[in-house]
């Protein structure tokens, strides 16, 4: 047999599965449905070999569910809007569409070299007027379900690009590009309501049992529910006039409130809008706090500080004046922008109050330590019966739900107070003052308001001769995009030009591959039969947002009368990825893995110049450090089988793995390692040989390693353990090879057949990992038809037993030994072999036997 040509093999193969159209998922099939999807990709350009994993991953899923049955859904698509297309279009003068089109084409003829059993029938890119036209007429249904609002709201704004800036877009204040320092404005934008769904997101995640506990922690801790108590203090200035507003907060620590020691409120409160508006520190302070952004987690890394504002919120219970100041932790989204602080109890009210030195007292303490003191560290424990009130008149003594309680009622009672419940979610604000994305469907009529496009008017497509040549929105440069007639009294109005955020594009992405072709958003009952998806396969990086959002869309698209579905994904799965090396040339700039030469003594040198490069610790490959490796490289000279059976060996699936030439090369020298052991089969064996009737000692082993690897491998990719399964061939392949190598002359019936089955087996049963290989194999065998559409081998049950067992044997509980008897041995057997061991007549002495303990198949004790 000829060595095995992976280049000619691979392109033959992926053209007949391409011609007999293979991966065509079928709609309306008798077969059971299995719906397999990584996260589909952004065309960013080219992709190199560490965006293939999860692809691969989901291409192995996707083969063995169809191999047992399956009518399985793998389709392909593109997240095609976004900022990057349109950048290339500021800084290179090359259009967005064009940009993102040839990307597509690019990306997709690299894919495909990758052999991934998708459906092509039913790509997708988002930026395609087919896909936005739906998406338009579903935001048009969500409005007038009420599930979209356009309401005002703070953003991070450029004042010398004019723009708004997203929260990754402001670097320490200042915006990304033009360095301006930025400002918060109020800007109406456009809102889904995903928090009127935040219970039932929240409560949902528990039936969400095949997602990682990761993922649906930090799912639970996005929503954020807190139960707590919204209350008002009276207001004094500080001649102790009392004012006439109120200051109302949300707390969720009430049993706290002896050991309020100030208040403070956002610096984008009213009050210090107000404040700032007569008094200059307070307005300085509301500048300074506007550079920091909108991010939560920028505003949550600085330092806590604040302006007093000379007005004293006066406490409930004692009547004491507790300063209020304007500080820069408290956040105007959340509650109600408004805090008291209580630094015992609370790290940041803690920092607060050291940097202002502002009291610190404790109000709960353990049980056995009540005079607690509190140094740099607040004391946050509330847990049941461990601490106690203290400090606190009439809760003194009680515990930290108790005293809860016990206020709030006397608060409700006294009309100052009610129980709250909180989400830490924020309604999804999607508007984007950018080009290329999905124009929101809208009109602003002067007489009528917002006026929503009528569904025979949709789409609204985006111009295609925008320019890019200035800062802000080209939508709003164009000379008459936004010039519309309402479509209500037909007067003069403007089209809204803000377009939708891309997480709505991949929103519902996966809805839409059920019916691709659908005329209406999606075809109901399509969606209905395909979804959920089965397996879902992406980065963890998207754990909350784009997760939450499609589990949002689902239940909006429900709402609106598309599809009774309640959770799109029903397996979820966060893949690990792939690493690589990175060198530096001796002045410091990166070089890509080919640049670079690994000597014999390990040292790595620069190809051009012959000096040492820098070689860093591996890093997730990405294009800025160049440790990429591009696919056609590595299927020029492996094959791509190699290159998939790399990605899956050694390390486990949801961890990173490092890609290294010999890793590949190894991968490589096994696909040849199987091609040859086929081809000595075949000539040992030339023909299908019927099943002898018995079976030598040796025949039967090999039988038994070939239909344990069938369950093994079967059980480790229904749980997605590929590293498990690659191993489990390696061994099967071992086992084969040195029965091949123990052969002297030819074989006996019995081993015949053992051989071809060996030989199917493990071509069988790594068909999903390396399937270019197993189907020419396959086909080198005689076997029937295309493997890609064969069935999935079954192990024989009476293959799979241990015909013996190694069962531990103590003495007096103390292991002693081990005992290798049949596994079907019966009690009395067992209880004979046990005691004529050696160590256990040892360790009895001459201490009788009082009894035998054998539970089957575990273990053996000997009480003396
Ligand atoms: C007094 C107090 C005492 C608090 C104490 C905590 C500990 P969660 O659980 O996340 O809902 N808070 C309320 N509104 C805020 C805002 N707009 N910006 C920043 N912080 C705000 O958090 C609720 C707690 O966060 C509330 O309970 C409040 O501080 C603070 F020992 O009230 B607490
Ligand atoms: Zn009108």
């Amino acid at each position: 047999i000829e060595r095995y040509n992976p280049r000619r093999t691979e392109a033959r193969w992926q053209r007949v599965w391409d011609e007999r159209e293979v991966f065509k998922a079928i709609d309306e099939d008798p077969r059971p449905k299995y719906y397999v999807l990584e996260m589909f990709p952004y065309p960013s350009g080219k992709i190199h070999i560490g965006h293939g994993r999860n692809y691969v991953m989901g291409d192995v899923v996707a083969r063995y569910k169809r191999a047992k049955g399956f009518n399985v859904l793998h389709p392909m698509g593109w997240d095609a809007f976004g900022l990057p297309a349109e950048n290339a279009a500021i800084e290179r003068g090359i259009h967005p569409k064009g940009w993102t089109y040839d990307n597509i084409a690019a990306m997709r003829e690299q894919l495909k070299l990758l052999g991934l059993s998708l459906d092509w029938s039913r790509e997708l890119a988002t930026c395609d007027p087919a896909y936005y036209s739906r998406q338009q007429k579903l935001f048009v249904k969500m409005f007038e379900a009420g599930l979209v609002e356009r309401r005002t709201s703070l953003v991070n704004w450029d004042p010398v690009d004019n723009t708004v800036l997203a929260n990754e877009q402001v670097v320490d204040g200042r915006g990304w590009r033009s360095g301006a320092v930025v400002e918060k404005r109020e800007l109406a934008q456009w809102f889904f309501k995903i928090t009127d769904f935040a219970d039932d997101l929240l409560d949902a995640i528990g039936t969400l049992d095949q997602w990682p506990d990761k993922v649906r922690l930090m799912q639970r801790n996005w929503i954020g529910r807190s139960e707590g108590l919204k209350f008002s203090f009276d207001l004094v200035d500080g001649e102790g006039v009392q004012m006439e507003e109120n200051l109302t907060v949300f707390t969720t620590r009430h049993d706290t409130i002896f050991g309020a020691s100030f208040c403070a409120v956002s610096p984008d409160h009213p009050l210090a809008k107000d404040l700032g508006a007569r008094n200059e520190e307070i307005a300085q302070f509301r500048r300074d706090c506007a550079a920091l952004g909108t991010s939560e987690e920028a505003i949550e890394r600085a330092e806590k500080r604040g302006v007093a504002t000379g007005l004293y919120a006066v406490h409930p219970f004692t009547g004491a004046r507790l300063p209020v100041y304007v500080a820069n932790f408290v956040l105007m989204g959340y509650g109600e922008g408004a805090i008291f602080g209580c630094p015992a109890h609370d790290q940041r009210d803690l920092d607060f109050a050291r940097k202002y030195g502002l009291p610190v007292l404790p109000v709960v303490a353990p049980k056995d330590e009540p005079d607690l003191e509190v140094g740099d560290e607040a004391f946050t424990d509330t847990e049941g019966d461990a601490v106690r009130l203290v400090n606190s008149e009439f809760l003194d003594g009680l515990s930290v739900p108790d005293a809860k309680e016990e206020i709030a009622r006397r608060m409700e009672a006294s009309g100052r107070a009610e129980r709250k419940v909180n989400y830490r979610l924020r309604d999804w604000g999607i508007s984007r003052q950018r080009y290329w994305g999905c124009p929101i469907p809208m009109v602003h009529c002067d007489h009528c308001g917002i006026v929503p496009v009528p569904e025979d008017q949709l789409p609204i497509l985006l111009p295609d001769d925008a320019t890019f040549d200035r800062p802000g929105n080209p939508l709003d440069h164009h000379p008459t995009w936004k010039d519309v007639s309402c479509p209500k009294c037909g007067g003069a109005a403007r089209r809204e030009t803000d377009t939708m955020d891309t997480f709505v594009d991949s929103s519902w992405y996966f809805a839409r591959f059920a019916s691709p072709a659908a005329d209406d958003v999606v075809d109901s009952a399509l969606m209905d039969a395909w979804l959920p998806v089965d397996q879902y396969i992406g980065g963890v990086e998207h754990a909350v947002l784009h997760l939450l959002y499609s589990r949002f869309f689902t239940r909006a698209m429900g709402r609106v009368g598309f599809g009774a579905i309640r959770e799109p994904f029903k397996g979820l799965f966060t893949q690990g990825m792939i690493t690589h090396e990175t060198y530096r040339d001796p002045d410091g700039r990166w070089l890509f893995p080919e640049d670079v030469e690994r000597q014999a003594d390990g040292s790595v040198i620069v190809k051009a110049t012959g000096l040492p490069a820098k070689v860093g610790a591996p890093e997730k490959m990405s294009k800025s450090k160049r440790n990429v490796v591009s696919p056609e490289t590595i299927l020029e000279t492996f094959g791509v089988d190699a290159a998939r059976w790399f990605m899956l060996s050694d390390t486990p699936p949801e961890r990173d793995s490092e890609w290294t030439e010999s890793g590949v090369e190894g991968a490589w020298r096994f696909t040849q390692r199987v091609w040859r052991l086929v081809g000595q089969v075949i000539e040992l064996v030339p023909e299908k040989i019927a099943q002898p009737a018995e079976f030598g000692d040796e025949a039967l082993a090999l039988r038994r390693v070939a239909h344990k690897t069938i369950a093994a491998v079967s059980e480790d990719i229904e749980q997605l353990r590929f590293n498990r399964a690659i191993a489990r061939v390696h061994e099967a392949v071992n086992a084969w090879g040195d029965q091949v190598a123990k052969l002297h002359g030819a074989p006996g019936p019995d081993m015949a057949y053992a051989l071809r089955e060996m030989a199917e087996t493990v071509v069988r049963v790594s068909a999903p990992m390396v399937p270019h290989l197993a189907e020419e194999a396959w086909e080198a065998l005689g076997g029937e038809g295309l493997l890609a559409l064969a069935p999935w081998p079954q192990a024989e049950a009476a293959l799979l037993v241990e015909d013996e067992i190694v069962l531990p044997v103590q003495v007096n509980g103390k292991r002693r030994d081990e005992l290798r008897v049949a596994a079907d041995a019966d009690q009395e057997t067992v209880e004979k072999a046990a005691l004529e061991l050696d160590a256990v007549k040892r360790a009895l002495g001459d201490r009788p036997v009082r009894k035998i303990i054998v539970v089957p198949g575990r273990i053996v004790n000997v009480v003396g």
